[in-house]
């Protein structure tokens, strides 16, 4: 997945980074306990490779495990290896539990870097996205992810963009595919536009260096703003969506309520202009308007209608924002200019003169605002700047019961509050109130309604790229815009082009392919040049996903209704808002246009393609500083081989050292390659998904992979001891209890907790550190248990711990399993096998501690037998039967006894 608004040029990786020549030197650590990682993952790579073990028995439930998939940069780093060893776990729990499970893996292959490529070093961004591919999956598939390649697709395929084209047409038809002008980033010296990517912080190409200009140009846009108020609701449905990510999409959209109210222009201009319509959220501050902005672009701002003393001024102000370099700029302006028009108050009829104010934007609400200096801030500055007002008009009051609320009107009062005798007939109404009285005098008296109001713009998807999906139009002199029929997609990217990064858009150079005929006309017409912007691919691939060869439809309507919405999505919160906003206005769209129906189940989900979501932490390296001159210290200038004093060789400072995300610059990246040939897949699997929960900061260390390293040799053992002593018995989930003695019971009760704590971690908690934790418990509980490998009891112990560990540690767990004898039956899997299954008895307690208090005071425990807890009798006579019992109870004088918790407290009032 790529990020839309990244400032930074992110020029291609195909170079090695430093990283890879830093680890190559350093020691294998492969053999670790008597067992040779690589060895055996080599073994078990190769097995599954030749015949993939067949899934234990299916429940007939169906289950979708999603990671978000990469942009193929050619390097996997370690956030890709954290994400996906996530759903690989999650893929192989759910499978062994009888899930029927889809867990693939595709290519967002379209996008900036390919183009940056081929300009920078001629290889043409098809190959060079292809042999990206390749190595990436190779790399992917040494983690021994068990990803459904079969289902692997590609953007940039046309078998993809194909589709992707398609439901361009569909948003069209439906009205919801429009063009209008757009402001974008112009590189005078190449004649080239950019993508934000390629300017950087100061404003300038990545490749001329020149000074970026905002242009206007036609651009296609998606109208995303028709679906604000579902995108906004049904964040309701989304319970296992993390609140952080629903707040960010909530405030993305930013609904606002207020009202529109219209203020009568005094001057010659034409009947539309004979109103400033403005939107306020506030419109209990009416009466304190003073004067009225207007956004530079507002159509009243225009040299005909403005008084020619003005004119002049005006005109030069508006020409100077145009060059101004950000929007942020642009918005903290505080500079305006006098129009020389004035307006009237709707109700006072006070003439309100009329400024131009950068800082407001033309496409949000009327692009007017009638401005109340006394309540609102940049009100209150823009009117100080620029000397508007004699006295600034205060109409509404805080709450005197609220401490400290008096305003001294040295600054806005900015809250909602009591209206004032300025607002003369509202005075004394709350905010509120005001709010819905005003309302409604401007309804009664034409000049206004309430209004709601969507920070949410329309989604701008063209782009003037090459590496991207070709918008499927072609533009007719005669017939004006016309979508290019369905049967004649996909519009193929011509593949013959050279990449110059200058000169206009790349496609419009390749003439034959944009010359072509009208499909209404048959007249010679053009092809639209624009591709779309590639978060468009990237908002239905998991529904490609479940039928991803169909060559007659995007997906099986039937395939689709089964398999949708994904069960557990996981990626980064990186992609919190654009990716997933976008997802949900496909996802939505598709529903309402029949692509797909809800199953029953999923009802009232309305649409919403992820049912939960798990937002992975980044993945943070060790990062070290030159305490004096702050510049960041590459690994081999510090000494580390004492992990907790390091220092600086050529001085022998002690550096600082604190955890970053991984970049280049800082040199605290580390290459996953390097790790898991020297460490081996399963430890750095583990130790990724036990350093920390999902979505926290990895704060990243290979020193304690070592760790796990011994863990899985220990448990390694464990299963050679159960499969050198005991009989077959692979099938029994569960024993008989009644045939074991208290040291088999106590095994087999700890195994069946963690096979619930564990359960529930991989399916509902995704706590895969917590139950690491317990797998290691259980283990050490095993092996310092004084029960005989000969045991059943034993044998289930390890039997359940192998099978746990598997999702995990797929590799060491395959291995183990052959040690318990999987090997009787040729093909055995520790992946054909079932979950364990819990067997509740084990659940239940022998014994429970009650807690005896003393006049409400605790004093001391006793264990009661579990099935005589009930009796209060009973559990009395333990709590006396204790030898405890005799320097609080003996002698005194019991006057009533009370139990509680089902015998697990018990209090004696004694005097
Ligand atoms: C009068 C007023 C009085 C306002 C007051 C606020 C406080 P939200 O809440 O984000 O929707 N506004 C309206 N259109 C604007 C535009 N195109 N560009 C910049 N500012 C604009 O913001 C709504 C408020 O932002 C509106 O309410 C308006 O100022 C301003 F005590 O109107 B208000
Ligand atoms: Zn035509």
């Amino acid at each position: 997945m790529q990020l839309a608004m990244l400032r930074q040029v992110t020029r291609s990786s195909v170079h090695k980074p430093y990283y890879a020549r830093h680890y190559a030197t350093s020691q294998s650590k492969r053999t670790v306990g008597g067992l040779n990682f690589g060895d055996i993952e080599k073994k078990w790579q190769k097995r599954w490779a030749e015949s993939a073990p067949t899934p234990p028995m299916t429940t007939g439930k169906s289950f979708y495990v999603l990671s978000m998939f990469p942009y193929p940069s050619g390097i996997l780093h370690m956030g890709h290896v954290r994400v996906y060893t996530i759903s690989d776990t999650v893929s192989r729990f759910r499978k062994m539990a009888g899930y029927d499970v889809i867990h693939p893996m595709g290519w967002d292959a379209f996008g900036l870097p390919a183009e940056n490529a081929a300009i920078e070093r001629n290889i043409h961004p098809a190959k060079w996205t292809k042999d990206n591919i390749t190595t990436m999956k190779r790399q992917m598939k040494r983690l021994s992810l068990d990803m459904d390649w079969s289902r692997e697709l590609a953007t940039c395929d046309p078998e993809y963009y194909k589709w992707t084209q398609y439901f361009f047409l569909q948003f069209h038809k439906a009205g919801l595919a429009y063009q209008k002008e757009a402001t974008v980033n112009w590189d005078p010296v190449d004649q080239t536009v950019l993508a934000n990517e390629q300017v950087d912080a100061e404003g300038k190409s990545w490749r001329s260096g020149a000074l970026v200009e905002r242009k206007k140009l036609k651009q296609w846009f998606f109208k995303i703003t028709d679906f604000a108020e579902p995108l906004l609701e049904d964040l309701k449905v989304l319970e296992h969506w993390p609140d952080r990510v629903k707040q960010m999409q909530h405030n993305w959209i930013g609904k606002s309520t207020g009202a529109n109210f219209k203020f009568q222009v005094d001057a010659n201009v034409p009947e539309t202009l004979k109103h400033v319509e403005v939107f306020t959220s506030r419109p209990d501050t009416l009466l304190g308007v003073q004067y009225l902005t207007l956004a530079p672009e507002h159509p009243l701002i225009n040299s005909e209608y403005l008084p020619k003393e003005h004119s002049g001024k005006v005109t030069d102000f508006v020409e100077s924002l145009k060059k101004v370099q950000n929007m942020d700029e642009a918005e903290n302006n505080k500079q305006g200019v006098f129009t020389g028009l004035y307006a009237q108050h709707p109700l006072t009829s006070e003439q309100l003169p009329i400024y131009v104010a950068p800082y407001v934007i033309s496409d949000y609400g009327t692009g007017a605002v009638m401005a109340v200096p006394a309540h609102d801030k940049r009100d209150w500055e823009f009117a100080k700047a620029n000397n508007i007002v004699d006295e600034i008009k205060f109409v509404v009051d805080p709450l005197v019961q609220e401490e400290g609320a008096v305003s001294d009107r040295s600054e806005p009062f900015l809250g909602n509050g009591v209206l004032n005798a300025a607002s003369g007939k509202y005075q004394g109404m709350r905010s509120n109130e005001a709010m819905a009285a005003v309302v409604a005098d401007a309804k009664e008296n034409n000049f206004g309604e309430s209004a709601v109001q969507y920070r949410l713009r329309d989604w701008l998807l063209s782009r003037q790229r090459y590496w991207g999906a070709p918008i499927p139009i072609i533009h007719c002199p005669s017939c004006k815009v016309v979508p290019v029929p369905e049967a004649d997609l996909p519009v193929h990217l011509p593949l013959d082009i050279a990449l110059e990064g200058k000169g206009g858009s790349p496609l419009q150079k390749v003439e034959d392919w944009v010359n072509c005929k009208c499909p209404k006309c048959n007249g010679p017409a053009k092809r639209d040049t624009d591709t779309m912007d590639t978060f468009v691919d990237s908002s239905w691939y998991y529904m490609r996903y479940v039928d991803p060869h169909n060559q007659n439809l995007p997906f099986d309507h039937d395939k689709a209704t089964e398999r949708l919405p994904v069960d557990v999505y996981i990626g980064g919160v990186e992609h919190a808002i654009l990716h997933l906003l976008y997802s949900r206005f496909f996802s939505k769209f598709l529903l309402k246009q029949g692509f797909y129906a809800e199953k029953p189940e999923a009802s009232g989900n309305r649409g919403e393609p992820f049912k939960v979501l798990l937002t992975q932490g980044m993945v943070q390296g060790k990062t070290f500083k030159d305490p004096v001159s702050q510049r960041f210290l590459k690994p081999e200038e510090v000494d580390s081989s004492d992990p907790k004093n390091p220092k600086i060789i050529s001085s022998g400072e002690t550096p600082l050292m604190s955890y970053e995300k991984m970049s280049k610059s800082k040199y605290n990246g580390v290459d996953p390659t390097a790790i898991t040939e020297n460490h081996g897949v399963d430890p750095t699997r583990l130790h990724i998904l036990y350093k920390a929960p999902p979505s926290e900061a990895l704060e990243w260390d290979d020193v304690s992979i070592v760790g796990m390293q011994r863990w899985l040799a220990k448990l390694h053992k464990l299963a050679v001891s159960a499969g050198n002593e005991a009989p077959h018995v692979f099938e029994a989930d569960t024993i008989d209890m009644s045939t074991m003695n208290n040291e088999e019971k106590k095994v087999y009760r700890f195994t069946h907790n963690t096979i619930q704590q564990v359960t529930d971690a991989l399916s509902t908690s995704f706590g895969f550190n917590t139950a690491i934790a317990d797998l290691i418990k259980l283990s050490n509980f095993i092996s310092s248990s004084a029960i005989s490998p000969a045991t059943p009891t034993y044998r289930h112990a390890v039997e359940s711990l192998v099978k746990m560990v598997a999702p995990m540690a797929p590799n060491i767990a395959e291995e183990s399993w052959e040690a318990l004898g999987g090997d009787h039956t040729k093909q055995s899997s520790v992946f054909s096998q079932r979950w364990p299954s819990l067997d509740q008895r084990a659940l239940v307690a022998d014994e429970l501690k009650c807690v005896v208090q003393i006049n409400g005071k605790t004093r001391y425990t006793v264990n009661i037998p579990a099935d005589l807890a009930q009796d209060q009798s009973k559990v009395e006579e333990f709590a006396k039967q204790s030898p405890q019992s005799d320097k609080w109870l003996a002698g005194k004088n019991v006057h009533r006894v009370i139990m509680a918790k089902g015998g697990k407290l018990v209090n004696f009032l004694v005097k």
